[in-house]
């Protein structure tokens, strides 16, 4: 039986809403009225599709571990960073995207003026303290016009927001459980990354991080 999908779109405007720069908005504990369903949610992607360590194109191990659910899941290994409907583990589709990750997707893309974002992938990526994510641009998707929605959960990190070239200085920015960002119109492909995450327990996830990445990829 597949799980029955209805969006139910939050009525009025949410009130913790900044605009970084333009296109990007920050919607401070956005996620927190989707748990716990987003966290089971979490679990049973899980069960299907393990996370795991995957390598770079160039042969590094990467020390935030992965999976990937919906219709597009994102892989790197030897061959390249792609989009690809099964998971290489299993050669099985990945995991159907849960209700409640929909849910809050879209609805947080609808409160940051992104009305038609319907993602077709979810990358989550989970970080044990010391793990972290160099600078980068998301360049893998199909529409660079389409948003990425961002979920933080569990402990804090500290996000680097770069410029639209590797050399332009990051800044900072505390994010924490339940966090959402809306990347969109000139924010989408600028350069971003995760400093290492510091060893800590947090009450809801214990010693990790879980970030949920939304994307339209195809
Ligand atoms: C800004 N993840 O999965 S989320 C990634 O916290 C990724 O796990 C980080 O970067 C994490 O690709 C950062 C915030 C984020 C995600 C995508 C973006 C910021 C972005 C795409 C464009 C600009
Ligand atoms: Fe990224």
């Amino acid at each position: 039986m597949t799980e029955q999908l209805s969006l139910n779109l939050d009525k009025g405007a949410f009130l913790q809403f900044k605009e970084l720069c333009p296109g990007a908005h920050l919607l401070r504990s956005f996620a927190l009225a989707y748990l716990p369903q987003v966290v089971t949610g979490i679990d049973s992607v899980v069960a299907l599709a393990p996370f795991r360590h995957m390598h770079t194109p160039g042969g590094l191990r990467m020390s935030v571990a992965m999976t990937n659910c919906g219709k597009l899941g994102w892989v790197t290994d030897d061959r390249g960073y792609r989009y690809q409907e099964c998971d290489p583990n299993t050669g099985k589709p990945w995991p159907a995207m849960p209700g409640a990750f929909l849910n809050l997707a879209v609805n947080a893309a609808h409160q940051a003026g992104c009305p038609d974002f319907i993602p077709d992938a979810c990358l989550i990526n989970r970080y044990e303290p010391g793990a972290r994510m160099t600078l980068h641009q998301d360049k893998n998707e199909y529409d660079f016009k389409q948003p990425i929605v961002s979920v933080s959960l569990g402990l804090p990190a500290t996000f680097l927001f770069g410029g639209e070239t590797r050399a332009q200085r990051p800044t900072r920015i505390a994010l924490e459980h339940g966090d959402t960002v809306v990347w969109g119109g000139p924010a989408r492909l600028r350069f971003h990354g995760v400093l290492p995450i510091k060893d800590n327990e947090h009450p809801v996830l214990g010693r990790q991080r879980i970030n949920l990445t939304f994307r339209k990829a195809g």
